[in-house]
């Protein structure tokens, strides 16, 4: 294919990391296949009123049987490294006991084919798919469950922390707590708003133990964890919506952030939660405060707070995407330069998740996302700003590779640069592929120049 004629100017340092991401569920499919146990998500696609299009992750881009096809892609796009998630129910199909071999082959081969074409691996180990084996012992509201979660960490430490560049505990831990037990749009579907905290004690201590197993081992990977993040704007300057912002960032971004780098919670939001603070245990901020090699940040859009009722919605200037998530580029910059001030000891950051959903169609063997090509620019320009103000940031991973299973929402939202027909299994890349492709070119080219 030809490239559109875009103009652009790759100015990012010439060692700067340019990615994309994908996760296990929403591309694997074989759900069943080589051993793997079933998982919290495809227990909660059975109840067809759970997702949207009534669909579930049993084929999804069927990723375990084309990753050689799909790593290729990759390498025609030039990119630095490819963040992925490993299923554990793959490697351990009941999320404690025997290890499952032929689940850790399929990694191992993804593993060969991307360090053969010069991809290097970022690995998540908990993208949301937790073994149902698991879930049947209470899941993440049993404690047990993070002790489990670091004998997986270890092992996968253990197996392929020499050929990982950068492994991280969870993924959007937030997500996991409120989604999966506060308002039951993700899997286990459970609505409790004291669960949902005690989850996240549980997933922040899962995410220390886990730590701590996996610096046992040593190996050369990079060891962090992946959060959703955001700033929160009041609607207005009145005081119950300034109110609003200020709970709203500390229950959602600080609450992950100032356990792992102060070892408390944020006062402001253990007095919000009152009687739904979680229980914590002694030494449980110990094991949860350990040093973090880097922080994986994944940015879409702002949190925007009204207390009116009903709310004062957000100005969208830059419009919203196909999720009706309102474009905010400028939170970006924002956010990278709040967390610099308030967390002192801030390792290095990788943007490991941006993009939006679009629908587009292919025709002619094209697709024109327009919007999408101009959504990454507008975050990479806004991202600059954040380097520019002194933000440590070493990479960015495009989310997604492929249009994929976007949980609730099944298949319907499309995140890819690269375009999936889901009854051929045929992959096409987006216009927005091919300028990735070019602005990541323009990179080297400009990196030959100078050496
Ligand atoms: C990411 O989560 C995921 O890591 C990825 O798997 C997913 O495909 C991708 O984004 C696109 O969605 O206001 O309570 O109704 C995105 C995180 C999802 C967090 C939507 C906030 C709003 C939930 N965001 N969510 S709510």
């Amino acid at each position: 294919t030809k490239s559109p004629n875009f103009d652009f100017n790759n100015d990012f340092p010439s060692d700067f990391t340019w990615g994309v991401a994908t996760s296990s569920f929403q591309i694997e499919g074989a759900h069943d296949v080589d051993g793997k146990g079933p998982s919290i998500w495809d227990t909660f696609c059975k109840d067809k009123a759970n997702i949207k299009d009534g669909s579930d992750g049993t084929v999804a881009c069927d990723h375990y049987h084309r990753y050689r096809e799909d790593v290729g892609i990759m390498a025609s796009l030039g990119v630095d490294a490819y963040r992925f998630s490993m299923a554990w129910a793959r490697v351990q199909p009941d999320g404690k006991g025997a290890w499952n071999e032929a689940g850790f082959g399929f990694y191992d081969r993804l593993l060969d084919e991307l360090l053969d074409r010069g991809i290097r691996p970022h690995a998540t180990l908990y993208h949301w798919d937790l073994p149902q084996g698991l879930q049947d012992d209470g899941g993440w509201m049993n404690r047990d469950t993070a002790h489990r979660f670091a004998d997986y960490a270890h092992e996968v430490a253990r197996r392929f922390g020499n050929r990982i560049e950068a492994i991280a505990t969870h993924n959007e831990p937030w997500c996991t707590a409120n989604l999966g037990y506060g308002n039951a749009q993700f899997a286990p579907g459970v609505v409790d708003l004291k669960q949902s905290i005690q989850v996240s004690h549980h997933l922040l201590l899962s995410h220390g133990l886990a730590m701590r197993a996996m610096r046992e081992v040593g190996g050369a990977a990079q060891l962090g964890i992946v959060l959703n993040q955001w700033t929160a704007d009041p609607a207005t300057g009145s005081e119950a919506d300034r109110a609003m912002a200020e709970f709203e960032y500390a229950r959602s971004v600080q609450w992950f952030m100032d356990p792992i780098f102060k070892g408390h919670y944020p006062e402001l939001a253990l007095r919000g939660h009152g009687a739904n603070a979680p229980q914590v245990r002694d030494g449980d901020f110990d094991i949860i405060k350990q040093k973090i090699d880097f922080l994986g940040s994944n940015y879409y859009f702002r949190s925007w707070c009204s207390a009116a009722t009903p709310p004062v919605p957000p100005p969208a200037r830059h419009g919203v995407t196909d999720m009706g998530w309102e474009i905010f580029p400028e939170g970006l910059p924002e956010l990278l330069i709040k967390l610099k001030a308030e967390y002192p000891d801030l390792p290095p950051v990788y943007i490991t998740e941006n993009g939006m959903a679009n629908p587009d169609v292919v025709e002619n063997g094209r697709v024109h996302d327009p919007a999408r090509i101009a959504y990454v620019r507008s975050h990479l320009a806004a991202l600059k700003e954040a380097m520019d103000a002194g933000v440590d940031v070493r990479g960015y991973f495009l989310w997604s590779l492929l249009d994929n299973f976007e949980w609730n929402s099944g298949y319907a939202k499309r995140f890819g640069i690269v375009h999936v027909d889901y009854a051929t299994q045929q992959r096409t890349l987006k216009d927005s592929a091919l300028w990735y492709r070019e602005f990541i070119a323009a990179r080297n080219r400009a990196n030959r120049i100078k050496t």
